[in-house]
């Protein structure tokens, strides 16, 4: 049986810091390096063991947690010690594409390490909170059964299938929408900033209460589109909404704000309207986005 109680964590970024700091707080047995080496000094602080190199700090504990910036750098500091991670649990947690974490999953197979791939939902701040939690993907799901305990301290922990790209696409999409929903909001900031309206007042009063009342519409959206059926019990015809949604753009022209956040949205609508769908509701431009990418 592996232990599970002794954890390395390679990365000490804003995240990797965080989530070694849980693993101390936990009281797990707690190993670190970071190419900056005296990011460290904090977590040493705290009792974490310090690591002066990489194969060191693999070979201090049976579970390995990665939080680098990229895969480049996943691989920049695993590929020399690949013969240390032999029979250890890697969990990967660096940001990537399905694609990436597929292949590193590979590889890791041939080095005869466990590995599962992972997509944190949540930002350092929040690691070890009820809000947090992280999604987990790969074939070493028998080591992510073994160490969940230990993978529960950062937040809840999801295993999503054992196909290694999967927590890294549910993940992008997550993000994906989070950045537009963010964006969005920084737009509706920036043009009412042009009339003297602070940022504070408008998002407390208005914007925070308004977007999370909109996400409700969401579950409607996901029926229609699991069914293809745009135009069953519609909110607002596309029609109708291309036709505010160019007003949106007017304004924020008016005003001087750039509509480069607002343009796709608009385009996607008129496509959706010009193929003879304006009686669809919002959610049919999921269909123009669909086969679009290269
Ligand atoms: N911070 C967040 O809110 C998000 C939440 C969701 C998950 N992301 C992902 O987590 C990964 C790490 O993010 P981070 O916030 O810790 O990032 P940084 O503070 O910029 O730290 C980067 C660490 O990566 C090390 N590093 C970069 N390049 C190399 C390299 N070639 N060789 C070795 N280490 C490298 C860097 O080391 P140093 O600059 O301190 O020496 C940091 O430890 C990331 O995938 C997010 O997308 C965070």
């Amino acid at each position: 049986m592996v232990d599970t109680t002794a954890v390395t964590v390679l990365g000490l970024g804003n995240m990797g810091a965080a989530l070694a700091d849980a693993f101390l707080a936990a009281g797990h047995s707690t190993t670190v390096w970071n190419r900056t080496a005296d990011k460290a000094d904090p977590l040493v602080g705290k009792g974490a063991r310090r690591a002066a190199t990489v194969e060191e700090a693999v070979r201090a504990s049976p579970v390995v947690v990665v939080c680098l910036l990229d895969y480049d750098a996943v691989h920049e500091v695993l590929d020399p010690v690949g013969g240390a991670l032999r029979g250890r649990a890697v969990f990967n947690l660096t940001n990537g594409t399905p694609r990436q974490a597929r292949d590193t999953a590979g590889w890791a197979g041939k080095l005869g390490c466990e590995y599962v791939d992972g997509g944190i939902m949540a930002v350092p701040q929040i690691i070890g909170s009820e809000s947090a939690f992280v999604l987990y993907s790969g074939p070493g799901k028998a080591a992510f059964e073994a160490g969940r305990e230990l993978l529960e301290v950062l937040g809840s922990a999801r295993f999503v299938g054992d196909d290694a790209g999967l927590a890294s696409l549910l993940d992008l999409a997550l993000n994906g929408a989070m950045y537009g929903l963010l964006g969005g909001a920084m737009h509706a900031i920036a043009v009412v900033g042009t009339e003297g309206v602070k940022a504070q007042d408008f998002s407390a009063e208005l914007l925070v209460p308004y977007l999370t009342s909109m996400t409700g519409i969401i579950p409607h959206f996901a029926r229609q589109i699991d069914t293809g059926e745009y135009q069953v019990d519609v909110v607002a015809a596309l029609g109708m909404q291309q036709v505010g949604y160019r007003n949106i753009r007017r304004a924020s022209l008016d005003q001087g704000i750039s509509t480069d956040l607002l343009d796709p949205m608009q385009s996607l609508m008129d496509r959706r309207v010009a193929d003879g769908f304006a009686d669809d509701d919002f959610s049919a431009v999921a269909e123009v986005l669909k086969n679009s990418g290269t």
